[in-house]
């Protein structure tokens, strides 16, 4: 098997902690996103969306999707569980880590990628080029203002996003968050629960990667 990722990149992250939550090693290749090389057919030919991370088998097969490569290692090694145990665990930590790559995740992208100079002309990823829209950006902010206290709520309550275990869910609203603060969205002081949560989250080795 081998992972394709980019090092600073928030999608490809999610896996690379899923990964090392799992106990398991994959050769890595990373991939030049600056110089364009996932637009090139080569890579095409790996996810034909043009982005990171993607999962090739040992029989070819390409997973893209940060939450599908996920979903396929979960599947293959499925200790210690990390999408849940039972049906009820598998529909609630689903319910929430969607809920935060919606909330989170896509209002960063938003942010971003209607906003960077170097994004310019590049306002989605994939081959096809999209302009920005600066209006989404301040959406984006907005968003982010109602993530932070949809999250104080939620972490004033339950010691992890889907419950009394640390999940996936945990992976992906750790990940838009610190994508949302390289953007300058700190974590509010007035929410010390989102703040408690993620000195937790980050303190564990998988978060380092
Ligand atoms: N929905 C995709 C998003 C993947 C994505 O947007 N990856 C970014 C890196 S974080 C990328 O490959 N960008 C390529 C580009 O900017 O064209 C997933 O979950 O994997």
């Amino acid at each position: 098997m081998k992972f394709y990722d980019m090092a600073l990149a928030p999608s490809p992250r999610r896996v690379r902690m899923f990964i090392a939550e799992k106990g398991i090693d994959i050769p890595v290749v990373q991939v030049d996103l600056r110089g364009g090389e996932h637009l090139r057919p080569e890579f095409a030919k790996l996810n034909p969306w043009c982005t990171v991370p993607v999962l090739e088998l040992d029989d070819g097969t390409c997973i893209s999707e940060a939450i599908a490569c996920c979903r396929y290692l979960e599947a293959a090694f499925p200790e210690p569980p990390l999408m849940g145990a039972t049906p009820v665990e598998q529909g609630v930590i689903a319910m929430w880590e969607h809920r935060v790559e919606w909330d989170g995740f896509i209002a960063g992208a938003e942010m971003l990628r209607n906003s960077a100079e170097r994004l310019k002309g590049r306002a989605l990823t994939g081959a096809e080029s999209f302009e920005q829209i600066p209006e989404l950006a301040e959406r984006g902010r907005k968003r982010i203002a109602v993530l932070y206290e949809m999250l104080d709520k939620r972490f004033g309550e339950s010691e992890y996003l889907a419950g009394d275990s640390f999940t996936v869910a945990d992976i992906t609203a750790l990940i838009a968050i610190d994508f949302v603060r390289r953007q300058k969205l700190e974590i509010p002081e007035e929410r010390p629960h989102v703040q408690r949560w993620h000195d937790a989250i980050s303190a564990r080795p998988s978060a380092q990667l």
